[in-house]
């Protein structure tokens, strides 16, 4: 049986979960209590030594250990519905927003909310070595966050969705990054019509909600 290593309220592993649910591919879930620093412990060491959700143990027992090898694996195993796109310049592009996803809309609001969390002193950064907090990287980060959702917005202007014209690992990622920002209290609003109306398009999507 396929293992899913999870956290229900991280963002991470969310975007594991909805490609798991688009691809309908069956898995056990395990919950790692993020909040009482079980991925720290040495259990869940032995699984993951990154110690970081997702992480997937596929049937072989192999343990894939980041959303990267998680997704890839998951469109080979199960390309229907395609999640990576299918032309060449389709491919392209969803590489290109899913690099931009995750470098300007994830990494901004870890910044900002891991340099300045009370929860999170010296847990800057994700892994088992402690980072302490840098103030002015969270000050950094929510400014980079406003800029994610104005290019967000331009770039939905004239399309339904962010690489290609299908759903693709790049919506799933923006989304995550997007629904994540509520933890330092951005969300998109009246500057960002075409972002507030692509959430609601991908709400109607069953594994958004899974
Ligand atoms: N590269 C990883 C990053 C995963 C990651 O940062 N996960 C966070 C939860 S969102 C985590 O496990 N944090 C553990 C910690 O903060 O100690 C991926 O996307 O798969």
């Amino acid at each position: 049986m396929i293992t899913f290593y999870d956290c229900a309220t991280a963002p991470s592993p969310r975007r594991a979960r909805i490609v798991l649910a688009e691809k309908g591919i069956a898995h056990e879930t395990v919950q790692v209590d993020l909040r009482k620093g079980e991925q720290l412990g040495e259990a869940f060491r032995r699984i993951n030594p990154l110690c970081t959700v997702p992480a997937l143990r596929t049937d072989e027992g192999v343990v894939l250990t980041d959303n990267a090898a998680i997704a890839a694996w998951a469109e080979a195993l199960q390309p229907q519905p395609p999640l990576f796109g299918l032309t060449p310049l389709e491919r392209a592009e969803v590489a290109s927003w899913q690099h931009r996803a995750e470098f300007e809309g994830l990494l901004a609001v870890a910044d900002a909310f891991r340099n300045r969390s009370p929860a999170m002193v010296d847990r800057a950064l994700p892994g088992p070595l402690n980072h302490p907090q840098i103030p002015a990287l969270a000050e950094r980060g929510l400014a980079r966050i406003g800029q994610f959702f104005d290019a967000l917005q331009q770039r939905l202007v004239d399309r339904d969705y962010l690489a290609g014209d299908r759903f693709s690992v790049a919506d799933i990622t923006a989304l995550v990054a997007v629904d994540f920002a509520r933890v330092v209290r951005l969300a998109p609003d009246e500057r960002h019509p075409q972002v507030l109306q692509w959430r609601q398009r991908l709400a109607t999507r069953p594994s958004v909600g899974a």
